[in-house]
């Protein structure tokens, strides 16, 4: 039984390519930087996005009517599970991602839902016996239940605690059953809408209460994949607790978290946050917690997360900068928690939408290689920091400075103090012909 008839295994035709459904420049087995670009990036496919987004919108009804949606239930779960593999096969990406309400529908009783559950991880464990195909990551749906109206974690309801503490162990359950590499905690409903009736230190104790309860579990049961959070800082509450790289780091510090964890990075999350998607891969990557990426991107002219496609080289060259100096992302990946338009309704959009993310990601990583490899930003870096490696600026770095040596520095210069400009427009004009000129 083929889903996608029309298409056949995406090949690698390269730059100048005319044909929609083959890549430009993803060739898996190209080496860049000493690793495959398969090894780099690590391309993964959101489940919830490409199985069972409807294409509905505060606005309208479902557009995205699949040719395979003729059944419902957990028969339709079952159906997603072969599209599934017959779609990451023929698009060549060896990951995959999902919340456990996504593969498999909610029964009326927890019990019953687990059973659920268990039947389709059952379906997935063989497929990906079959394809080779692994789990990037899994994480548990905590926000769109009702049940979830005043959070998870962080709810003022401790029945509702319970209930996900009983979710996410069942997540790790499945983690160690299909060899998840991540776990993922993304905050759906954990923050507030109202300081007025929000007891802020109680939650955020319970938050990490909660978390420290996972990792004894995960512990018990030895699941040894790596924990991840994702922050994000609004939507769908008002203020949510994992705000951003910076705010999780030091929620995960105070209470002696952080070796647990590390970042899964969204880029339309970054500018919910008034960031840029390299800002927040910075701010982990020189606190040794960048974990994984959730590739996407968000329009800069709306607040809210539409979670487009990534195709902006400039952005994507940026973000895998950052992940090439961060040493590779390690068990993480590149996940696609991107949507296509509703506009985007026919089934082929699924794969030429995952072809330009692709294709954006291996060029940006063409382009940081060879950054890198020519010193681009290591050579900008020494010469604009050079007055720290001598003299007054070599003894702050080495502790050997106070304010009273650094008193008596100042008091003995003559004359101004002379600054260098820093040539910004030339660098962005360089990293222009990068982007321009490499092959
Ligand atoms: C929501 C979001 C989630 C997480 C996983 O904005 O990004 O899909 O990636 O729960
Ligand atoms: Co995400």
């Amino acid at each position: 039984m083929s889903y996608f008839k029309n298409v056949s295994k995406i090949q690698f035709e390269g730059a100048g390519s005319k044909n929609p459904l083959a890549f430009k420049h993803y060739n898996e087995n190209e080496v860049v930087n000493g690793k495959t670009m398969k090894e780099h990036l690590r391309f993964a496919v959101a489940y919830w996005h490409t199985l069972t987004m409807d294409g509905s919108d505060p606005f309208g009804k479902s557009v995205m009517v699949r040719p395979w949606e003729t059944v419902s239930g957990l028969d339709l779960a079952k159906t997603r599970v072969e599209v599934n593999f017959e779609f990451l096969e023929k698009l060549g990406a060896p990951y995959y991602c999902f919340h456990d309400r996504d593969i498999a529908p909610e029964g009326s009783s927890l019990k019953e839902t687990n059973e659920n559950l268990d039947v389709i991880v059952g379906k997935l464990k063989e497929g990906m016996k079959q394809t080779g195909v692994k789990l990037l990551w899994n994480t548990a749906n905590m926000f769109s239940n009702p049940r979830f109206v005043h959070g998870a974690a962080t709810t003022s309801n401790a029945d509702v605690f319970a209930y996900a503490a009983a979710q996410v162990k069942k997540g790790l359950e499945t983690a160690v059953e299909l060899g998840s590499e991540n776990y993922v905690f993304w905050g759906g409903r954990e923050g507030y809408e109202s300081l007025l009736n929000t007891d802020m230190g109680l939650e955020l104790d319970n938050l990490a209460r909660f978390f420290n309860m996972a990792i004894d579990y995960a512990k018990e049961i030895g699941y040894t994949g790596q924990f991840l959070i994702e922050p994000k800082p609004k939507e769908p509450t008002t203020h949510q607790y994992d705000f951003d790289a910076a705010t999780t780091i030091a929620f995960l510090q105070k209470y002696n978290l952080d070796k647990h964890f590390k970042l899964n990075l969204e880029a339309n999350h970054a500018t919910l946050a008034g960031h840029t998607f390299e800002h927040e891969l910075r701010v982990a990557r020189i606190n040794n917690m960048l974990g994984s990426v959730d590739a996407n991107q968000g329009d800069p002219l709306l607040g809210w997360d539409t979670d487009e496609f990534p195709t902006d080289i400039y952005s994507v060259t940026l973000a895998m900068y950052e992940i090439l100096e961060n040493g590779g992302i390690g068990s993480g990946g590149v996940n696609f928690d991107a949507k296509v338009r509703r506009g985007s309704f026919a089934p082929e959009d699924l794969f030429y939408s995952h072809i330009a993310g692709m294709d954006t990601f291996a060029k940006g990583l063409k382009v940081a290689s060879k950054l890198i490899e020519d010193k681009f930003f290591e050579n900008l870096l020494a010469e604009r920091y050079a007055s720290f490696k001598t003299g007054i600026g070599a003894d702050i770095v080495a502790g050997k400075a106070n304010f009273k040596t650094l008193e008596a520095y100042a008091l003995a210069q003559t004359g101004e103090i002379q600054n260098k400009s820093n040539h910004l427009e030339l660098t962005k004009a360089q990293i222009n012909e990068y982007l321009y000129n490499t092959k």
